[in-house]
């Protein structure tokens, strides 16, 4: 019985810390939060997940042998318990797979995983409260089963456990009474006013992004160049304007599709200007200060990177990058260096902030 007492509490421990953190990663002011920290909330995620994963495993006779002598209702919570695992086990593997997989299964996924979490808070709240405050609930005796509760309920004696569970389900009531607030720049961003990129989850390293005035801008290429070279907008759109159809994928699972990117090539860029750089490496600097990311001179030039100021036919939103922001056809959306300011060509290739602080593939290939 001991045993099985653990394993109930360290399910609910690694349940409640990937609620948490799965929470903090959904929405985007928390993720922000945990940047800020430094804190590497996805690997965070995985590794607990994948701890909670063998638990379950190794929890699975115990918890069916402790069943045969129990009501119907322990049943009903140990299916719907492994139901809900099996379902997030698998949308998170192809989450985390779905570079491999067709988009509308990636974003299938993304959906599901968000969707039976929150089908599961009702649930969480009337178990916890249940344990917390012995609810006895008058089950009719059909639904009781083979045993009768107060046998049940003789394991819910207040211990040091309770304590440890009142303030895990503080820490939940906090949690979703301010997720209520937090909800709100998502919809914000994805609402009415652009539903056709609606399906971008708004990410950003900083709690603040830079708000640029129509002339406030300006793009600066410099470093190992014989000369450097700093551009208006006015300059980029005197450039060869082109329009390209792309998919934008990010590596935690989302993708949008047929994104109409408006911008110039940067291969256009450094021929129109004779820009000829002494070295093979550039860092793209973002003007929030804190992001940036590193590329190859062929990849900048060959494979078609683009500096984008239009998403389906309107100029960028301040969150996603006003007024211009990189982007390469071939590689994930880490790359896609928003509200971009300088292009620095440097000696040795430089570690992004995705490879620094979340070991991110420096060339991000999709
Ligand atoms: N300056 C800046 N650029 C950034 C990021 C960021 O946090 N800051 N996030 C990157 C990541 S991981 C992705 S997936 C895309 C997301 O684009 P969106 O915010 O327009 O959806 O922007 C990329 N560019
Ligand atoms: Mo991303």
């Amino acid at each position: 019985m001991i045993k099985l007492n653990w394993i109930h509490h360290l399910h609910g421990l690694l349940f409640v810390l990937l609620f948490i953190s799965g929470l903090s990663l959904y929405f985007s002011t928390t993720r922000t939060w945990f940047n800020e920290l430094q804190f590497p909330l996805v690997s965070f995620h995985l590794w607990v997940s994948l701890f909670y994963g063998i638990i379950i495993v190794f929890s699975l006779r115990l918890v069916f042998q402790y069943m045969a002598k129990k009501p119907y209702i322990k049943f009903f919570n140990v299916w719907l318990n492994i139901s809900f695992i099996v379902i997030w086990i698998l949308s998170g593997l192809i989450m985390y797979f779905q570079g491999y997989l067709p988009t509308t299964i990636g974003n299938g996924a993304v959906t599901i995983h968000g969707w039976f979490t929150f089908l599961f808070i009702p649930w969480v709240l009337i178990h916890s409260a249940g344990h917390l405050i012995k609810i006895k609930i008058p089950w009719p005796p059909w639904w009781r089963g083979k045993a009768m509760l107060p046998s049940t309920v003789s394991e819910n004696r207040l211990e040091r456990r309770d304590f440890i569970r009142f303030t895990l389900l503080g820490v939940l009531f906090l949690f979703i009474g301010s997720g209520i607030k937090w909800i709100q720049p998502i919809l914000n961003v994805a609402g009415d006013e652009n539903k056709r990129r609606g399906y971008f989850r708004i990410y950003n390293v900083t709690s603040d992004y830079p708000r640029y005035e129509d002339s406030s801008w300006s793009f600066t290429v410099d470093g190992e160049v014989d000369e450097s070279l700093t551009l208006t907008m006015n300059d980029l759109l005197r450039l060869p304007v082109i329009s390209i159809v792309d998919d934008f994928h990010c590596v935690t699972g989302w993708s949008v599709r047929n994104v109409e990117m408006k911008g110039v090539l940067v291969k256009d860029l450094f021929e129109k200007h004779n820009l000829t750089p002494r070295t093979a490496f550039a860092t793209a600097y973002s003007g929030d200060q804190v992001y940036y990311d590193s590329f190859t001179l062929p990849q900048l030039i060959d494979e078609g990177a683009m500096l984008v100021f239009e998403f389906d036919g309107q100029e960028l939103v301040n969150p996603q990058g006003y007024p211009c922001r990189l982007f390469h056809p071939g590689m994930y959306g880490y790359k896609s260096v928003k509200w971009i300011e300088r292009l620095e060509f440097t000696t040795e290739r430089r570690r992004g902030y995705w490879q620094v602080m979340g070991d991110y593939d420096l060339d991000g290939y999709l």
